[in-house]
């Protein structure tokens, strides 16, 4: 099978953008889909699973990939109750594999996912992208957290990794991550995953762990999967073609010194799931992000996609975040998850990898 075009959904009542607007972008096959009302640690049923993979295909898509499965912090802490959280999580994974469900896209964040200071931030174009401004993510999390809950409270729509009932949480979850060293968390990593490979191997489910957004601790709080490093520590601590990546090519450029094409050439065949987002860098350390064109920003889209085509990488990829154009405003809009960048970065990511087809031939 070759390299398959994917486009992340939210879910009916969840999302503006309908199964039927998303048929009309050229070259989606996958839908990339979740259970957004499930918190982390509750077992997703076959029934609700069941209602989702239905509309996904009878819409003419497959649902192979899921985006995400979340790990519940007692998990990431090494809590005694991380047995119990553990055996959901396989459970949820015996219940969707008769779905043909193939990837599961996670992260193994301490308590918060994507980090962004601004949602809404203004580019020169008029349109409006996710921003990190560096000195406004240092040392009080809950202002960060505030911001994002405001939203939240205001638009009616929660972010996945974002809900509200942890947020409200927020001093007693620092607290109990506190003897968390990266170490210890690095040993708590290998711990879920070495219960999860039993159960991959049954299912044929590969395990796809998301990149730390953005790769660098935050808030005291230790990120593992930051750079080339550790991505082969990753892969050496549970050497299994189960245990996977979720490359997304804007987190690890978040820190410039990341050079992503080599990560692939060199990780390829442990790659099942690739993000596509480009990132522009300012001087000062802030960063926005950008089209998927490859001179809009620095993240080199374009070696990137070569990389893949170059070694006959035949995963799931997708769009990562786009910008918010035309009539996408907050409330209107996920952040970071529109329309109409997408579908752009789609077709500019497609026509890259159909003129590289056409000269191999
Ligand atoms: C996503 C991540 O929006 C995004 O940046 O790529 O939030 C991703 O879904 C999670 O980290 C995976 O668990
Ligand atoms: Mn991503």
């Amino acid at each position: 099978m070759p390299m398959q075009m994917g486009f992340r959904w939210y879910g009916e009542g969840n999302d503006r953008i309908r199964l039927s607007d998303i048929r009309q972008i050229p070259g989606v096959q996958t839908i990339v889909w979740a259970l957004h009302d499930k918190l982390p640690g509750e077992v997703w049923q076959s029934a609700e699973i069941e209602k989702v993979v239905s509309q996904i295909k009878a819409a003419g898509f497959n649902a192979d990939v899921v985006e995400s499965v979340n790990v519940h912090d007692d998990i990431k802490i090494g809590l005694p109750t991380r047995d119990q959280y553990i055996a959901n999580y396989i459970q949820t994974l015996r219940n969707l594999a008769p779905f043909g469900v193939k990837v599961i896209c996670y992260n193994f964040m301490p308590v918060f996912d994507w980090t962004r200071s601004e949602l809404f931030h203004p580019l020169e174009d008029g349109s409006t992208a996710l921003f990190y401004q560096k000195d406004m993510i240092q040392d009080d999390p809950k202002k960060m957290a505030d911001y994002v809950m405001s939203f939240t409270e205001k638009y009616h729509m929660s972010f996945p990794g974002w809900e509200p009932e942890r947020m409200a949480k927020l001093d007693e979850l620092f607290e109990k991550y506190k003897p968390v060293t990266k170490e210890r968390l690095w040993a708590n990593f290998q711990y879920f995953l070495e219960k999860l490979m039993p159960v991959c191997h049954e299912t044929g489910i590969r395990m796809a762990v998301h990149m730390d957004d953005p790769p660098w601790d935050i808030f005291g709080l230790p990120r593992l999967l930051v750079d080339s490093e550790s991505i082969d520590r990753f892969l050496k601590m549970v050497d299994d073609p189960h245990n996977c990546l979720t490359l997304c090519s804007g987190s690890l450029n978040a820190n410039p010194e990341n050079n992503v094409a080599e990560i692939v050439r060199r990780h390829w065949d442990r790659i099942a799931f690739a993000h596509i987002r480009n990132v522009r860098h300012y001087p000062n350390g802030d960063f926005s992000e950008a089209s998927h064109r490859d001179c809009d920003g620095d993240t080199g889209i374009l070696d990137i996609l070569r990389a893949y085509h170059d070694c006959g990488w035949k995963g799931y990829i997708r769009p990562d975040h786009g910008r918010h154009l035309w009539d996408e405003k907050p409330g209107s809009v996920r952040p970071g998850y529109g329309l109409y960048d997408r579908a752009l970065g789609i077709m500019y990511m497609l026509g890259a990898w159909d003129l590289m087809e056409k000269e191999n031939k």
